[in-house]
């Protein structure tokens, strides 16, 4: 058997949670067309029959600096990449610019085999463009291999899961073939609660909210589920929550339909706002959120 670590990195927005989602199968990771959806490394894995591959999803590489979350979720993969095997760097369609280029320095002595995957191949109708593209990056010498794929078409996963085969270490696998559950429930839980609030918001607002798991209690026909979302300024909570309580609303009645599906059980979610000033530069709460280094 081929069995080791892969680290999916790359600029946010460019895809690598939906990857992860469609190439193994179930929804781990949260998605979004916003920037800085993912702020966690997440674990899943992926057994064939020749291969186990433990991919972990990081939060994408940005220019943001000015508060400390930013200092956090800069440093996830950096730290996801010690001690991997293999490291999947993703960019979308034919877009690469210094933000790119700064990230392969920093993964270039890197002792883990690299592969470029170029995402979002559905979105570029030149194939050309595309062509010159691979062959330019083919230039650097530090990718094993370039492989265009669409995440949302499932297009070159096959090609992606031979070339994981060629590059994984030879091992016995090190987690049992019919899965693993990595993240907690009530990570899980939270994570699909903030998707929404993430989606039914405008452009700025979502990356200045958080999910705060007041409670989760099992009554014997349903969970009840307590959640707080958190804003940092008062004028995003009236935003939040909308003209007669309708966004809350509406967040909140999508959030339990994916619960509901997820857990496989009825689901009683309850949602307050609340504000939080500063949170994304406050340390304390960060941590109390999950989101440390
Ligand atoms: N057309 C198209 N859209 C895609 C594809 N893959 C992902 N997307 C979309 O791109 C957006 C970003 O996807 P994510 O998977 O959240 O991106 P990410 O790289 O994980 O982003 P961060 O977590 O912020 O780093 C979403 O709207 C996806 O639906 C693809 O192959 N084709
Ligand atoms: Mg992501």
């Amino acid at each position: 058997m081929k069995c080791g670590f892969v680290t999916i990195i790359g600029k946010t927005n460019v895809g690598k949670s939906t990857f992860l989602n469609t190439f193994i199968g179930k929804k781990v990771s949260i998605t979004s067309r916003k920037s800085q959806t993912t702020r966690s490394n997440i674990y899943a894995v992926k057994t064939t029959d020749s291969l186990q591959a433990i991919f972990i999803d990081t939060p994408g590489i940005h220019q943001r600096t000015e508060k400390a979350i930013n200092k956090v979720l800069r440093k996830k993969p950096l730290e996801a990449i010690n001690d991997i095997d293999v490291i999947l760097y993703m960019v979308s369609g034919t877009k690469f610019d210094q933000v790119d280029q700064d990230a392969l320095n920093l993964i270039k002595n890197s002792t883990a085999k690299k592969i470029l995957l170029i995402n979002k191949i559905d979105l570029v109708a030149d194939k050309s463009v595309l062509f010159e593209f691979v062959r330019n990056l083919e230039e650097k010498n530090l990718f094993e291999s370039i492989i265009p794929i669409s995440s949302e078409k499932e297009l070159g996963f096959d090609i992606v899961l031979d070339e994981l085969g060629k590059v994984l270490p030879e091992n016995d696998l090190f987690y049992p073939p019919e899965g693993f559950d990595f993240q907690s429930i009530n990570f899980e839980i939270s994570e699909l609660i903030r998707e929404k609030v993430i989606r039914f918001l405008g452009d700025e607002l979502p990356y200045e909210t958080a999910i705060f798991l007041e409670g989760v209690s099992d009554s014997k026909s349903h969970l009840d589920i307590n959640a707080l979302i958190y804003v940092a300024k008062q004028s995003q909570k009236k935003i939040v929550i909308g003209a007669d309580g309708s966004k809350i609303k509406q967040i909140g009645t999508n959030a339990r339909k994916e619960l509901e599906n997820h857990l496989g059980r009825k689901v009683n979610l309850t949602l307050w706002c609340k504000v939080k000033k500063n949170w994304l530069d406050n340390p304390i709460t960060l941590e109390s959120l999950g989101i440390k280094n």
